[in-house]
């Protein structure tokens, strides 16, 4: 066991770089080439791989920071074989996919860009060569965002030596054959062009050396295609044209990830056909005609290479310049990190071929669609998950997203249906209200609802969609106690405190949920097992001008009348005058929501979630009353009960409710 930090690699001379994200935490088992941390200047985002490969002790960065070259990121206790940085390099280059062994038929099928479009290499001596930037499809003075390479550093063909960045696209230059780094002419802020040196390789063997020296014909195959914008005819062409992948660095198989377009669909030049994504890369297929969309021939999941039919469009002919062979402009490739991919993998990011042309100028950085900015593996990862990331907010500069917000993303609303706050189920197969105008028929003024109001819309619709209710209907005579509370009006005043009905209700509730605690629930959100509670807080609804509220009488079964009828006072007030806090709402086991002062004969109330049941209170009024002998007029009650059907069965609400409008008939019982 050793313990090995690691740093900031060479960073092209970048100092005070933020770290943007810290994609492994302590504890984490690492592999060699990991990705550690990702790294972003205002031009380039870089991926920091591990140069070990182990278990980390101790993580010296956190998003935010700043960091240079040099700069430790992690501790890594590694195994007994610890190898150095040059060690793993080799290792590293060892283990990439062995092309010849791995694709031979690739190879075969795809003489002329089977590689990434490479550096060109130009020869120095006999084991020294230079690298020169290759066809970049015309780009001059473009941005080297980052020096991938320290000089010293051995490389293998296809190691990234440099990242280019357009305002619109990244692109990284491979190395055209293994070597050691023995200059560097280039430094991270340089602007190059096609034939720009960028580096001077030694090649590492003599069989290397020769292939330098002579391009082999896998070298000359692996150089960048013919630029398509060389032969591009003065003005489009009209007709049926057939649309197709134009090279894409000599990537095969790329994956469709998403259908920009449908047939019958006007498009301009430029507008984005389809997105293809590899591991590391994704590239958004622009048309190179303007016209209609006449049929598609692919569909999302289609792996796609240079050449494939896209579809057929009915060019429009306009004077756009085209390219001539592949009949579409360029892809445009978003970049994130070549560190880990593989060698084969690093041909989907090389250089298009093709002059870049307003349409390949398309959202590359933003990604598809003018809402997503991120990079491959985000999207990958997106698409595992199911997530539509258009949902998703990016915490990383310019609002890029992380592989983080997509998590955090995923486990916010997993423990939202976990924890009741939505429903899986909300809304599935209902269908959706019309939209009306309703002006057709009559003048009508459009008035924004409250933040209250939206929120209990939600709510209501909640509760009603998930909760089975059963409302059950009753009268409590209340003729005693509303003597009874004639007699203490007096009092009442001396105190300053006004007894109306409500807070006997809020007595009673309290009494018969101790008696009947089956009400006294909530669902628990694991779905197996219900929520017993040994407290007795109380929700009375209050109506407000800015919508109805819920403030919560804590302990109510503790409290006396007076006590509750001043608390009730109170907190209703607050509610009215907007005042509540959050916590003032939250808690309740019961709603009683009261429309005696109101009117009405009785109503369905609406059970407030996660609590199981709520009273609704209509307006008292005397009623005849059989008493055995006569029919009696008597001060009656009409109360609604809604409970949820899940927590409380039949049985119990009728209990519940005999014991309630029998300790409201007779207020002496809830002494007992
Ligand atoms: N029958 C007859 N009279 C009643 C009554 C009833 N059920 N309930 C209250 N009253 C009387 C009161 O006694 C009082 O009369 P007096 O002044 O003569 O005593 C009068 O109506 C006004 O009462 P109030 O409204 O000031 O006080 P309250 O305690 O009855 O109600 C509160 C307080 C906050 C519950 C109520 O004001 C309120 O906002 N209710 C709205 C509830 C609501 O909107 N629910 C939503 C329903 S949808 O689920």
């Amino acid at each position: 066991m050793a313990i090995q930090t690691i740093a900031v690699p060479d960073i092209g001379g970048s100092a005070d770089v933020e770290v943007i994200e810290v994609c492994v935490a302590v504890g984490d088992t690492i592999e060699l080439e990991q990705s550690l941390v990702v790294l972003e200047t205002d031009k380039a985002s870089m991926e920091v791989p591990a140069t070990v490969a182990g278990k980390i002790t101790k993580l010296s960065v956190k998003e935010g920071d700043k960091v240079s070259e040099g700069s430790i990121l992690v501790e890594v206790e590694t195994g007994a074989a610890a190898a150095g940085a040059a060690a793993v390099h080799t290792a590293a280059a060892d283990t990439a996919p062995a092309e010849p062994e791995a694709e031979p038929t690739a190879k075969k099928s795809a003489p002329v860009a089977d590689k990434p479009a490479p550096a060109t290499a130009s020869a120095q001596t006999s084991a020294e060569q230079s690298v020169e930037v290759p066809d970049i499809g015309g780009a001059d003075n473009v941005d080297v965002i980052e020096i991938c390479v320290s000089v010293g550093d051995e490389v293998a063909e296809g190691d990234s030596l440099i990242v280019l960045e357009t305002d619109k696209a990244s692109m990284e230059v491979p190395a055209p054959f293994a070597g050691k780094v023995v200059s560097l002419s280039v430094a991270e802020g340089a602007k190059v062009s096609q034939g720009t040196v960028i580096a001077v390789l030694a090649t590492t063997s003599a069989a290397t050396q020769s292939d330098a020296a002579e391009p082999s014909p896998k070298q000359a195959a692996a150089a960048p295609a013919p630029t398509a914008a060389a032969k591009a005819p003065a003005s489009a062409p009209a007709g049926d044209q057939n649309l197709v992948v134009p090279e894409i660095g000599g990537a095969e198989g790329a994956e469709v990830i998403e259908i920009c377009v449908k047939a019958g669909d006007s498009i301009s030049e430029g507008d984005s056909l389809i997105v293809l994504e590899t591991d590391k890369a994704s590239m958004e297929i622009p048309a190179a005609f303007s016209g209609k969309i006449k049929s598609l021939s692919v569909k999302e999941g289609d792996k796609l290479s240079a050449g494939d039919v896209i579809g057929v469009i009915l060019a429009e002919g306009a004077a756009a310049p085209a390219p001539a062979e592949s009949t579409a402009a360029t892809a445009s490739a978003h970049v994130v990190s070549s560190k880990d991919a593989p060698v084969a993998e690093s041909a989907v990011v090389a250089m298009p071929s093709a002059k870049p042309t307003a349409s390949a100028e398309l959202a590359a950085t933003t990604g598809f669609g003018d809402s997503v900015y991120a990079g491959p593996a985000v999207r990958k990862l997106g698409r595992q998950l199911g997530v539509d990331l258009a949902k998703v907010k990016g915490s990383g500069p310019r609002g890029r997203l992380t592989k983080d917000d997509v998590r955090i993303y995923v486990k916010t609303i997993v423990n939202d249906v976990q924890t009741g706050k939505i429903s899986a189920s909300s809304g599935s197969g209902i269908p959706a209200m019309p939209a009306v105008d309703f002006s057709k028929f009559g003048a009508i003024e459009l008035l924004k609802m409250s933040k209250i109001k939206k929120l209990t819309a939600a709510n209501m619709q909640r509760n009603w969609l998930n909760i089975p209710h059963v409302t059950q209907w009753d009268d409590a005579d209340i003729t005693d106690l509303e003597a009874f509370r004639a007699s203490m009006k007096a009092e009442g005043e001396k105190r300053g405190v006004k007894l109306t009905p409500v807070p006997f209700l809020l007595k009673a509730v309290a009494s018969a949920l101790r008696a009947e605690p089956s009400f006294n629930v909530s669902m628990h959100h694991d779905g197996e097992h219900i929520v017993q509670k040994d407290y007795v807080h109380i929700g009375m609804a209050v109506d407000t001008p800015n919508g109805l509220v819920v403030p919560v009488i804590r302990d109510v079964d503790k409290k006396g009348l007076w006590e509750l009828a001043a608390e009730a006072t109170a907190i209703a007030k607050k509610a009215r005058d907007g005042k509540l806090t959050m916590a003032e709402m939250q808690g309740g086991c019961f709603t009683i929501s009261s429309l005696g002062a109101m009117g009405g004969n009785g109503f369905t109330p609406i059970v407030n979630g996660p609590e199981v049941a709520i009273l609704g209170v209509s307006r008292a009024q005397i009623k005849p009353v059989w008493n055995g002998k006569d029919f009696e007029p008597r001060n009656m009650l009409p109360l609604s009960l809604s409970y949820d059907h899940r927590a409380i069965n039949g049985g119990d609400a009728g209990r519940f409710f005999t014991y309630l409008t029998a300790v409201i008939a007779d207020i002496r019982k809830l002494l007992l």
